[in-house]
């Protein structure tokens, strides 16, 4: 995948350090190449005025959106997918996520965010069949999971490994 990162290698920014990416993201602008759309198939409005009673905000490409859509699919849930991919850092993205990150979930006027706490609420919500297990100690493996997954895995994998090699090789 080619990345288009032009200006946004500004000797300013911290080029080479954790998280990157994120301070180096410039407002409105998407990271890849290639324009995309803003509207899901079907998805006639803004984010003002999402046409499903669900909708997950976030770019494809994200593992962290990817985890929200596949508990979302896995409980069958009809849901909107609504691509932020030019639209982050900019204020409606700010008005959704304070921390300026993907995936966000809107269940009618309800916005969350955090995959842990989407994907809970989610299992919680729709889920005839639930992925969390009742038995304390699986649920609490699974919780650590999630930990591990947000403090020490996905920082070093992605902002490390990945974008400093796909990136600002
Ligand atoms: N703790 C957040 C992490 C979400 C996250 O880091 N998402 C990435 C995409 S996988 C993101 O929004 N990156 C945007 C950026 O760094 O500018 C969660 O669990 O939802």
């Amino acid at each position: 995948m080619i990345f288009d990162v032009g200006p946004l290698q500004s000797p300013g920014y911290p080029r080479h350090s954790a998280q990157a990416l994120h301070f180096a993201r410039l407002s409105g602008r998407g990271l890849v190449a290639e324009p995309v759309s803003n509207r899901a198939p079907g998805l006639g409005g803004g984010m003002e005025t999402p046409m499903s009673e669900v909708t997950l905000y976030g770019f494809p490409r994200s593992v962290y959106v990817q985890m929200a859509g596949i508990v979302l699919t896995h409980h069958e849930v009809a849901y909107a997918f609504y691509d932020l991919e030019t639209e982050m850092n900019t204020p409606a993205h700010l008005a959704l996520h304070p921390f300026e990150r993907v995936p966000i979930l809107r269940h009618g006027d309800f916005t969350l965010y955090e995959t842990g706490a989407i994907v809970g609420y989610v299992d919680e919500v729709f889920g005839s069949c639930r992925l969390t297990p009742s038995e304390p100690q699986l649920r609490a493996r699974m919780n650590q999971w999630i930990s591990a997954v947000n403090g020490y895995y996905y920082p070093y994998l992605i902002y490390h490994v990945s974008h400093e090699r796909n990136v600002f090789p």
